[in-house]
C-alpha cells in the first residue's frame, strides 16, 4: 500500500465481483425491489464518453439505493437492430450480424471496466431471434385487435436512408438520422394504432417526468379543442376545423391545401393554369422548403366561391401550402384580422380584413391594420354574438349556438398520427404477415415464429425491400388454407424493439411468453434515465406499448417509467458536439489506461450537473485524481500523522455526520456533482484531523469507516480496495463494501449546536464567536472578551453597558 495505484487495484476487484456473482440479481420477498434502468445503448463498436456520463451517475445511484437496503434490479442490454449495422456491413463488406455481436463483445469489456453494477446475466441483444420472435409476437395480436393495419397514402421517405419514417422521425422536415429532407411517397403500409391512446397519453398521473418531457409529448399529441364548420361551394359542402368559431363571422376566404381533393373541381376554366402550376409546384417541394417560406406566403385563386353558412357571403376559394393536408380536414376558414399566417395571405393577396374581436375599450383596427390581433377581447360586427367575450370565454357557447343552427359540430382534433412501423430495409424484425390470394394478409401463426431474417441477402438499399430479393424466403404457405403465399417484405421500425425491452430483462430467455408474468412484481421501472433526445419518440412509443399490454391483460401497469430522469450531454472541450469530423473526441478508454475507471467515474460525475451536461476540460480531471491519491494516502500513509492541527472530536463528527446528511439527500436529488464536492471537503478535514488529536480516537475510526462507505458508490473499485485492507479479513474476508450498508446520520453530531455571532464594541463589529446556542449571557460575554479583537478595544476601559441577544449579537459599550 505504498501509493494509489488503480491499474493495480480496478482488474482485481472486476474479476473478483464477477467470480462472486456480487451483482448477480436475486429475487427476494423480504426486500422492496428497486428497478432501476438506463437507456440501452446502440452497438456502434465503442462506448464514448456520452455512455460513460449517462451510465456512471445512474449506477452511484443504484448502488447507494442498494447499500439503503433496496432490492435493486439494474439490467442492460443492447439495441441492436437499425441502420448503422447494414451501412456498416455494405461498407466493410460483411454480414450485419457478425459486426454487431463483436461490437457487442467489445463494448462488454468496456463497460466492464466502468465498474457498475449492472447484471450482465440478463441482457441480450434485440437483434436475438429469440428477442425479436416477440416483437412478432406482439404484431400479430396488435393486428387482430385491429391494432396493426395497413393503409395506402402519403408517407415521408428518406432518400437518403431509402426508407420510410415515421412522422416523430421527422425533425423540422428532414430525417431525424441522417438530416436529409424528407420526400413524400404514396405507398401502401403498416401502422400502429396509437392515436387510439391519444388521451390516455396525454395524462401523466402515473409517471413522474420532467415538465419539459411531458411538454414535448404534450405538444407532439396536439390536442386541439373547437368545431368543425361546413360552407357549400360549387363542389359540395366543405368542412373546415377550426379552434376558434368565435371568429366565424370574420372569415374572408377558405383555403384548401394542395392536395385537397375539391380542388381540381373547384378551379375554373380560367384559373386552370395557374392552379396546376401551384400544386404541381408545391408537390415538388419538400417540407423544409414548404417551412422555410414562413415569411413569403404563397397560393392561387381557384376562380370559386363559398356561401358562409351564416351571413350569406361570397367567399372567395383559395390554394395554398401553408394549409397541411394531414391536418384537421385539410381546408381552412382564413380569418386574416385575428391569425397571423391568414393576415399576412390576405396582405399579400389583397384579401378582405374583417376584425370581430376587439380588445376591451380600445378603437377597433382601423382601416390598415398592421398585424393580427390574436388576445382575447370583445365580440364586434358579429350580430347576436356582440358582446360576448371572445376567445377561450365563449367558445363553448358560440360552439353550442352554431351546432343549433346547423352550421357546426363540436370537434377535438389531435396532431397524432398512427405509428407508420413499415421500413424497406434489411437489418430489422420481418413484419410477421403473409398475403395469400384467397385470405388476404394473415399473421404468421405463434407456433411459428419466429420468422427469422434469411442471411445472405444482398442488402444494398434501393428503395425496394432487400428481403423480396430472396424469393426462397418470401415464398411461403397460407396458413388458413396451406396454399402459396408471400411474405411482406418489410422490418419493422427498431423503435418497436426498444418500445417493450424493460419487460423482457425480467425473464430474458422466456420462450413462452414476451415476459414471464411471474416476475411482474418488479414493474414497473423505478427509475428510468436517458438522454432528451428520446422525449417524444422512444418514451411515446413505450408508453403506448405499455398501454396496450394492459388491455391485453399482461401486464397491470399503466406505464412503463415511474420516475424518467434525463442526463445532459458531454460537449467537446470546444463547447460543441463531439463528433469525430469535429476531432473534439474524447476517448474513456484513453482516460481509463491513463487515471483509471474511478478517477473517470468521479470526473463525469463531478463535471457539472447531471442533468445540464457542459464541454469537456482536459485538465479538470487533475482534480478527482489528486483527490483519490489523498484519500488513499489518508488510509495508508503513516507519515501522514502529528500533532500540529487542532480538530476535536466533536468537529470530525460534525463533518462525517453533515456530509452524510448531505450525500443522502443529494443522492435522492440525483446532484451527482455536489456528492463528489462534499466528499473532497470531508477529505480535507480528515487530512487535518489525522494531524490532530483526535486521530486514532473511536470518532476516528468511525470517520474513516463512514468516509469509506460513502466512496462506495461513487468509486466502487478503491472503496472495496480500503474497505478490504482495513477490515475485510476481520469481517469475514470476502464481505464487499458494496454490501455493507449506508451508514446512520448521527443527527445530533449533524447538527452543530454552536452559533457564529458578532460582537460589536460601542456599536462597532469588532469581531465574531462561536459559542453554543443555548450559551448564558455570562458565558457568552466571556467568550466576546476572550476574543484578542474584542479585547483590544475593551481592555482598560470602563464597561458601561452589556447586551446578549442570544443567537444575534452581543454589544460591549464602553468609556
Ligand atoms: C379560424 C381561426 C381564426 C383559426 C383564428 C385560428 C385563429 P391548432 O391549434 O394547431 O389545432 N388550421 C386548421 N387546419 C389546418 C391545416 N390543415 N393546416 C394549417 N392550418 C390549419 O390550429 C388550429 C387552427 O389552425 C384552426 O383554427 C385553423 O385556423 C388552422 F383567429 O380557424 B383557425
Amino acid at each position: 500500500a505504498e501509493r494509489y495505484n488503480p491499474h493495480a487495484i480496478e482488474p482485481k476487484w472486476q474479476e473478483t465481483w464477477e467470480r462472486e456473482g456480487l451483482y448477480t440479481f436475486v429475487e427476494d420477498p423480504t426486500k422492496t425491489k428497486h428497478y432501476a434502468l438506463t437507456m440501452f445503448p446502440y452497438p456502434s463498436g465503442n462506448l464514448h464518453i456520452g455512455h460513460w456520463y449517462a451510465n456512471v451517475a445512474p449506477d452511484a445511484h443504484a448502488r447507494w439505493m442498494r447499500m439503503r437496503g433496496f432490492n435493486v434490479f439494474f439490467p442492460m442490454g443492447f439495441d441492436a437492430f437499425g441502420l448503422p449495422a447494414e451501412n456498416a456491413a455494405i461498407k466493410n463488406n460483411l454480414d450485419p450480424a457478425r459486426w454487431t455481436y463483436a461490437n457487442i463483445e467489445h463494448m462488454l469489456g468496456q463497460f466492464r471496466r466502468m465498474g457498475t453494477m449492472i447484471d450482465w446475466s440478463r441482457r441480450f441483444a434485440t437483434c436475438d431471434p429469440e428477442y425479436y420472435r416477440w416483437n412478432q409476437w406482439f404484431f400479430t395480436e396488435f393486428f387482430r385487435r385491429g391494432l396493426a393495419y395497413k393503409k395506402g397514402g402519403l408517407v415521408n421517405w428518406c432518400p437518403k436512408d431509402q426508407t420510410v419514417l415515421a412522422n416523430e422521425q421527422v425533425v423540422d422536415g428532414r430525417c431525424e438520422r441522417c438530416g436529409t429532407p424528407v420526400e413524400r411517397r404514396n405507398l401502401s403500409q403498416w401502422y400502429l394504432k396509437i392515436t387510439d391512446y391519444a388521451d390516455e397519453l396525454l395524462d401523466f398521473s402515473d409517471t413522474d417526468m420532467p415538465e419539459r418531457v411531458k411538454a414535448m409529448q404534450t405538444n407532439w399529441i396536439g390536442k386541439s379543442v373547437g368545431a368543425e364548420i361546413t360552407f357549400d361551394t360549387p363542389a359540395g359542402p366543405e368542412t373546415v376545423f377550426t379552434t376558434r368559431p368565435d371568429t366565424l363571422m370574420g372569415a374572408t376566404f377558405l383555403v384548401l391545401a394542395p392536395e385537397h381533393a375539391k380542388v381540381a373541381e373547384l378551379t375554373t376554366p380560367e384559373q386552370a393554369e395557374a392552379v396546376r402550376a401551384y400544386v404541381e409546384a408545391a408537390g415538388r417541394k419538400t417540407d423544409v422548403e414548404r417551412q422555410q417560406e414562413s415569411g413569403e406566403k404563397t397560393g392561387v385563386f381557384t376562380g370559386s366561391y363559398a356561401t358562409h353558412p351564416v351571413t350569406g357571403h361570397q367567399l372567395p376559394v383559395w390554394v395554398a401550402d401553408y394549409v397541411l393536408v394531414t391536418y384537421g380536414t385539410g381546408s381552412i376558414m382564413a380569418v386574416p384580422a385575428h391569425d397571423e399566417r391568414d393576415f399576412e395571405f390576405a396582405r399579400r393577396f389583397g384579401l378582405e380584413i374583417r376584425e370581430v374581436i376587439r380588445p376591451g375599450g380600445l378603437e377597433g383596427m382601423g382601416e390598415n391594420p398592421e398585424a393580427a390581433y390574436t388576445g382575447e377581447g370583445v365580440i364586434v360586427h358579429s350580430g347576436e354574438f356582440d358582446g360576448l367575450p371572445g376567445g377561450k370565454a365563449s367558445i363553448a357557447q358560440i360552439t353550442e349556438r352554431l351546432e343549433a343552427l346547423g352550421v357546426a359540430q363540436a370537434k377535438t382534433t389531435y396532431r397524432l398520427r398512427d405509428w407508420l412501423v413499415s421500413r424497406q430495409r434489411y437489418w430489422g424484425t420481418p413484419i410477421p404477415i403473409v398475403y395469400c390470394p384467397e385470405h388476404g394478409a394473415q399473421p404468421v401463426p405463434a407456433d411459428q415464429l419466429p420468422v427469422r431474417l434469411p442471411e445472405n441477402v444482398a442488402f444494398t438499399p434501393t428503395g425496394q425491400s432487400p428481403l423480396k430479393l430472396d424469393r426462397e424466403w418470401t415464398a411461403t404457405t397460407c396458413p388458413v388454407c396451406g396454399g402459396p403465399a408471400e411474405r411482406d417484405t418489410d422490418t419493422m421500425d427498431t423503435f418497436v424493439d426498444s418500445s417493450w425491452y424493460m419487460y423482457r430483462y425480467l425473464s430474458p430467455h422466456d420462450d413462452q411468453h414476451p415476459f414471464d408474468p411471474a416476475h411482474a412484481n418488479l414493474l414497473p421501472v423505478d427509475l428510468y434515465t436517458g438522454g432528451i433526445e428520446h422525449a417524444i419518440l422512444h418514451l411515446l412509443y413505450s408508453r403506448f406499448w405499455t398501454k396496450v399490454m394492459r388491455d391485453m391483460g399482461l401486464t397491470t401497469q399503466n406505464e412503463p417509467f415511474a420516475h424518467l430522469r434525463n442526463q445532459g450531454m458531454i460537449l467537446g472541450s470546444d463547447g460543441e458536439k463531439m463528433s469525430k469530423s469535429r476531432g473534439n473526441v474524447v476517448d474513456p478508454d484513453d482516460l481509463v489506461r491513463e487515471y483509471g475507471a474511478d478517477t473517470v467515474r468521479a470526473y463525469l460525475m463531478f463535471i457539472a450537473p447531471w442533468e445540464l451536461g457542459g464541454p469537456w476540460d482536459p485538465s479538470g480531471i487533475n482534480g478527482p485524481a489528486k483527490w483519490l491519491s489523498r484519500v488513499w494516502a489518508l488510509y495508508f500513509d503513516e507519515k501522514a500523522v502529528g500533532p500540529e492541527e487542532k480538530v476535536t472530536e466533536a468537529d470530525l463528527r460534525h463533518a462525517v455526520h453533515s456530509t452524510l446528511k448531505k450525500v443522502g439527500g443529494d443522492f435522492e436529488r440525483m446532484s451527482f456533482n455536489t456528492i463528489i464536492a462534499a466528499l473532497m471537503e470531508l477529505t480535507n478535514t480528515l487530512v487535518k484531523a489525522k494531524r490532530s488529536p483526535v486521530f486514532g480516537t473511536p470518532a476516528w475510526e468511525e470517520a474513516l469507516d463512514i468516509f469509506n462507505r460513502m466512496l462506495a458508490p461513487v468509486v466502487p473499485y478503491i472503496a472495496e480496495e480500503l474497505y478490504q485492507q482495513r477490515w475485510g479479513m476481520e469481517r469475514g474476508g470476502t464481505q464487499s463494501v458494496h454490501l455493507q450498508p449506508w451508514p446512520e446520520v448521527d443527527e445530533a453530531a449533524a447538527v452543530r449546536d454552536t452559533v457564529t455571532i458578532g460582537v460589536q464594541v460601542s456599536g462597532k463589529v469588532r469581531g465574531q464567536v462561536d459559542i453554543s446556542k443555548t450559551a448564558t449571557q455570562a458565558e457568552a460575554l466571556a467568550a466576546a472578551r476572550a476574543n484578542p479583537d474584542v479585547a483590544r478595544f475593551v481592555e482598560g476601559k470602563e464597561t458601561v453597558k452589556e447586551v446578549y441577544v442570544p443567537g444575534r449579537i452581543i454589544n460591549i459599550v464602553v468609556r
